[in-house]
């Protein structure tokens, strides 16, 4: 069975603790369980303080098959801050917000010459998206048809140089897909409201919880979790967008990205998100999964 574990963002000595509570133990081909796999939900680079370690342990669990793993958010920035299109230029923009944003995974690459190339290509073999016995695994939401298309479009399922080049120059439904389940839905402010992200830069747009209707919600509750100054007042419904329901009879989805803090865990019987906030103070956590079709609170884990 499954142990789901959530954003690590480099914290690596969180990510051992977690492991050694579970019950993995240290071995020559890394952490290794004798009846359990782990499967990581993404965002193993940016903002901890070590990012290299937490790929290297991250990297030789799924290489010895002791574990699965997706791509999150920050994984795909990496890829695309460092590949170039036809033209040379970077995919992604070496503009100041995303310099900051890659700050600690550029320094720790940079310690040695000719370090990050294995690290990136480790980030290019991983999956979109996983279904494994009776689960589903993404980094931020579950849409079928985002998921459908990309099957067609993107068959390998991984974010290979060429399909990182071809949805970034289209910018079309692949490069939606992709984003939706990489990074969820995202809340467009009136023109008139700024808010400030946690690295401190203005954004129009917030994250919001994909598995909740916004009916009824004030933009202060739909910006859950942030340090955003948002007005208390209730949105007006037509500023709502619609958001696909993910059925209740469907297969468990679980994800990461969020950073719920105190309200990670089980969303719906049959979500969850094991973002525990771990990158701005929370812990990281993990849910136990044996088979269940409807998802337990009482298994999820978390070390600070
Ligand atoms: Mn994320």
């Amino acid at each position: 069975m499954y142990d789901i574990i959530g954003d690590i963002h480099g914290h690596a000595k969180a990510l051992e603790k977690m492991l050694i509570k579970l019950g993995y133990e240290p071995t020559e081909k890394g952490y290794v369980h004798a009846s359990r796999k782990a499967i990581f939900v993404g965002d193993f680079v940016d903002r901890g303080p070590e990012i290299l370690r937490t790929l290297d342990i991250v990297m030789q669990m799924v290489e010895n098959g002791s574990a699965y793993a997706v791509a999150g958010n920050h994984e795909l920035n990496v890829l695309c801050y460092y590949t170039k299109d036809e033209e040379g230029i970077p995919l992604r923009e070496h503009n100041l917000k995303n310099r900051t944003q890659i700050k600690q995974t550029q320094q720790e690459f940079s310690e040695e010459k000719g370090l990050k190339k294995p690290y990136l290509k480790w980030m290019r073999s991983l999956p979109v998206f996983l279904e494994i016995d009776g689960l589903r695994i993404v980094h931020a939401c579950w849409d079928q048809d985002a998921v459908d298309f990309l099957k067609q479009s993107n068959p390998q399922n991984r974010m290979s140089k060429k399909f990182l080049r071809r949805i970034m120059k289209e910018q079309g439904v692949e490069f939606e897909a992709l984003m939706l389940l990489l990074k969820g839905y995202e809340f467009k402010l009136p023109e008139d409201m700024v808010i400030k992200d946690s690295y401190g830069f203005k954004r129009n747009s917030f994250r919001i919880k994909w598995w909740n209707s916004m009916e009824g919600e004030s933009f202060h509750g739909l910006a859950f979790g942030n340090k955003f100054k948002l007005p208390t007042y209730t949105i007006p419904p037509e500023l709502y967008f619609h958001i696909p329901n993910y059925k209740a009879n469907s297969t468990p989805v679980f994800f990461g990205h969020y950073c719920l803090d105190g309200q990670a865990g089980v969303v719906a019987p049959n979500l969850c998100c094991v973002d525990a906030c771990l990158a701005n103070g929370g812990r990281l956590a993990t849910y136990r999964w044996d088979g269940e079709q409807l998802l337990d609170q009482e298994k999820l884990v978390l070390v600070k």
